[in-house]
This record gives structure tokens, C-alpha cells and sequence, in this order.
């Protein structure tokens, strides 16, 4: 089951959010910066602990602080020119966590819209690849049996709906 919603991820009671990280899981700006700040201290000595993620990979923390009970972090592909890998890797980024909330028996699970905002990928293509991607998933695996696509923003939130 996927819902879309418009609001901010750090307020969900999920099993896990996703977080957009960097390679270096030390935090940043947008969605990483919100998680980070509303999850606390706690989680960046965590992310300090597991010593970075390449592109198109996941690693799943505790949340600390957030509603929710695990971050999973991954890492999505700075959109240059379309020629560069990106579409793989966007959807490695998808299917590495779905695989993770698998494995750690996560039902719900949010995703924001990974790479969308500060690694600047154009938004229909990375909401296709994102919906493609996790209704594939689920249609092959029990869990996560419940999938949020959280849209922060106007144009997200209308471009999802209109393609589900
Ligand atoms: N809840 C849900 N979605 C949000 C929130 C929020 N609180 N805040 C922003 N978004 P971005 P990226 C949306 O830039 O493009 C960071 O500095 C936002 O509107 O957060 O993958 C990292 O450390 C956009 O639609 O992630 C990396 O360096 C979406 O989240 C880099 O940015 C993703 O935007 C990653 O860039």
C-alpha cells in the first residue's frame, strides 16, 4: 500500500524514515539537516560510527529523538547531465532501502523525495524512478507493507499524485 502525503518526515511515527544523506552521513543541509536536528546529538555520534556510505547505498541508524523508531540513510546521485549514471543510482538509493527495511522487519516506511532538492535531479524522472521502483518492491516482497512518499513541497506532492 503507497500513500502520498504532504508534510514534514520528521514528524512521522513510522518503523524507519529515509533520510537524502551525503557519503559523508554527517548531516547537511534540507531533509538531512531537519532529520538530524529533530533526531539529536545521538544520531550523528551514530552516523560518526559507521564512517560514510557510497552513492546509491543505505545504512540504517537509530532516530533518537524522532517520532519515528529508525533512519534509514542513503545516499542519492547529484544529477549533472543525465549521462553520468544517475537514473541506476537514484534507484539503487530506492531499492537499497527497501532492502534494509526488509531485512530489519519494517513495516512503514517514508521516503522524501531523494535528490530532488540540493543534488538538483528533475523532479518527474526521480518521481517515475521512485514509483516504478517501490511498487515493484512491494509487489515482490511482504515487508515494507506500507510505503509514505512524503512531498515537502507543491510540485512534488502535485506530480505524484498525478502519476500513481
Ligand atoms: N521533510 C520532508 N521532505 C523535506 C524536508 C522535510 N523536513 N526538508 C526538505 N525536504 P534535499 P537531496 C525535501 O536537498 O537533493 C543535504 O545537504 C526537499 O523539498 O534535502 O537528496 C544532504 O546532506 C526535496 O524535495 O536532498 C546532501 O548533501 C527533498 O526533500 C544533499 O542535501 C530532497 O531535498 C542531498 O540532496
Amino acid at each position: 500500500m503507497i500513500e502520498i502525503i504532504k508534510t514534514d518526515i520528521t514528524k512521522l511515527e513510522v518503523d524507519a524514515i529515509v533520510n537524502a544523506a551525503n557519503q559523508s552521513l554527517l548531516g547537511g543541509g534540507g531533509v538531512d539537516g531537519a532529520i538530524h536536528k529533530a533526531a539529536g546529538k545521538s544520531l550523528l555520534e551514530e552516523c560518526k560510527k559507521i564512517g560514510g556510505c557510497p552513492t546509491g547505498e543505505a545504512r540504517i541508524t537509530g532516530a533518537y529523538n524522532l517520532p519515528a523508531k529508525h533512519v534509514i540513510h542513503t545516499v542519492g546521485p547529484v544529477y549533472k547531465d543525465g549521462k553520468r549514471g544517475e537514473a541506476a543510482l537514484l534507484k539503487s538509493a530506492y531499492l537499497s532501502s527497501l532492502k534494509l527495511a526488509t531485512l530489519n522487519g519494517i513495516e512503514s516506511l517514508a521516503f522524501p523525495n531523494i535528490s530532488t532538492g540540493v543534488y538538483a535531479y528533475p523532479l518527474r524522472e526521480a518521481a517515475i524512478i521512485a514509483i516504478t521502483t517501490v511498487k515493484d518492491y512491494m509487489q515482490k516482497n511482504e515487508l515494507p507493507s506500507k510505503v509514505y512518499f512524503v512531498c515537502f513541497n507543491k510540485a512534488n506532492f502535485y506530480l505524484y499524485n498525478q502519476l500513481i
